[in-house]
């Protein structure tokens, strides 16, 4: 070993997992990259003792919403200051938020726009989705591949929501363009008509509580779109990725699709694995804590969703933090306590609390294994999104993106202990085993839970360009012998 080498950190006796392996080591960093990975490393400036504990990459949260703006008198709660904060102290080293193009706007304003929200806020390292609402020609011929060609190289679409939502056409639109410029695109799909004449009919009726969220979203409509979603992306032969999939409905569509050979790819998110339905009919106005969409189902879909999350159906655990707060004028009561459930703002914080439960509930009670817990909540997204090796794995070369955990006997979660902006978390006295004990973000600690130590360096994070995720566009086409298959493409030039 070169006795040159001059280690900024030495983490040791790791116990390490990454998305395939576990194995014991030292890990040595110098200027934020892992350097070196061994037995007795030399000396660093800086040293801290892991025996004992599991030592992970970085967790990625590839969906979550900060700062965003909403264009309906909501206002997000978390900025990239106090969101990327919160993401530090659960465990998350990278954040993906949503660059979204305003309807007769361009993109590139909502990613301008949206470097000035995180620039000299973020803490952590970030990417930009974007979320396209109006492919004009001009965005689908000229903003979009050249946004993409730039490193924003994912973009999602919604099938609902009025100001956002995209017809079918469209969505084919944007997938050409997916296709032949190599981007990825994810779809919420939910069916906006279904879910328009469920809400006008329960309005008539005076059923406005927050529980009918759920009934005006049952899960038949997002089977529907899902399918549909499906379809289009098999059309074009390009991969999607289906984002926070709630239940068995949606899994068998896309599990069928997965067994076809389809580029079909799916996300799941906490609230379908730790809420249901029965959080949106608590007392008074408390259900509007747990609105966000799709809703979380049944105990029979939490177990589908545990099974898909075991079998490989999921790429992708992510927060789809939301963060409105509960009182005040411009969360969940915007429109007042007696406001209709179709007026409370859409989401749920999320974006502390990913990790651990879903180390507590899926590793240590043993419903998933170590490796799928990295896998779905670190590598799997860097790999989707254009981020890995860099991001996602401990590798020479990978920045210094580490976890180091600390598990204790049950401890309940309490909205004070956080550090998001939000005044509640949905999951307040639940018990968790495990939490984020020291996160190391390129080299540096920036979360120490005994001492509750967070960095104060607003702006220490950097922008990532993405790469496209060229691999995943490896088409059914290209790997037949003999004739195409989709002779429709190839009569279309495709
Ligand atoms: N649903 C979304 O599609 N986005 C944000 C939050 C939510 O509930
Ligand atoms: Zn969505
Ligand atoms: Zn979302």
């Amino acid at each position: 070993m070169s006795g040159d080498v001059c280690l900024d950190l030495v983490v040791r006796n790791a116990r390490i997992a990454t998305g395939s392996d576990v194995f014991n080591a030292d890990i040595g960093i110098a200027n934020g990259v892992i350097v070196m990975l061994g037995a007795q490393l030399p000396r660093g400036a800086r040293e801290i003792d892991a025996a004992g504990r599991w030592v992970l990459p970085g967790g990625v949260d590839a969906h979550c919403h900060l700062d965003q703006p909403t264009g309906d008198g909501s206002v997000m709660a978390d900025d990239f200051a106090s969101g990327t904060r919160s993401a530090a102290c659960g465990g998350t080293t990278t954040v993906i938020p949503f660059a979204c193009q305003q309807r007769g706007g361009t993109l590139q304003a909502a990613v301008d726009d949206y470097h000035r929200r995180a620039q000299a806020l973020a803490l952590i390292d970030y990417a930009f989705h974007l979320i396209v609402t109006d492919p004009t020609p001009d965005v689908l011929e000229r903003e979009l591949p050249a946004l993409i060609a730039r490193g924003y190289t994912s973009f999602k679409i919604y099938m609902t929501y009025d100001a956002l939502k995209l017809n079918d056409r469209q969505i084919l639109d944007l997938l050409a363009i997916a296709r032949r410029e190599r981007a990825m695109t994810m779809i919420h799909a939910e069916n906006a008509d279904c879910i328009a004449w469920l809400t006008e009919r329960m309005l008539a009726r005076g059923l406005t509580a927050p529980s009918y969220h759920a009934l005006s979203r049952v899960p038949v409509v997002e089977r529907e779109a899902t399918h549909r979603a499906i379809s289009l992306s098999e059309m074009l032969d390009t991969p999607v990725l289906i984002v926070h999939v709630s239940g068995r409905e949606a899994i068998e569509q896309i599990q069928q699709a997965q067994w076809r050979g389809a580029p079909i790819y799916a996300e799941t998110c906490p609230q379908y694995l730790f809420l249901t339905e029965d959080d949106l009919a608590l007392e008074g106005f408390e259900g509007a804590k747990c609105i966000c969409s799709p809703p979380p189902r049944d105990a029979a879909n939490q177990d589908a969703v545990w099974r898909a999350l075991d079998h490989g159906v999921f790429s992708v655990f992510s927060s789809d933090h939301a963060p409105f707060r509960f009182d005040g004028p411009h969360g969940k009561k915007a429109y007042g306590e007696q406001a209709t459930f179709d007026k409370v703002p859409n989401g749920i914080p999320g974006l502390e609390t990913r990790l651990a439960l879903l180390f507590s509930e899926g590793v240590l009670a043993g419903r998933i294994d170590v490796n799928r817990f990295v896998e779905m909540t670190s590598t799997g997204p860097a790999k989707l999104y254009g981020l890995h090796p860099r991001k996602g794995t401990i590798a020479i070369g990978s920045d210094a993106d580490l976890v180091i955990w600390d598990t204790f006997e049950p401890r309940p979660i309490r909205n004070a202990d956080l550090h998001h902006n939000v005044d509640y978390t949905p999951y307040e006295g639940r018990l968790v085993r495990a939490w984020p004990g020291i996160t190391i973000s390129r080299g540096d600690a920036v979360w120490q839970r005994d001492t509750g130590f967070v960095a104060d360096a607003p702006g220490r994070g950097q922008f990532l360009p993405c790469e496209r995720p060229v691999a995943l566009h490896r088409s059914r086409r290209e790997r037949k012998t003999g004739g195409s298959v989709f002779p429709w493409l190839e009569a279309l030039g495709m």
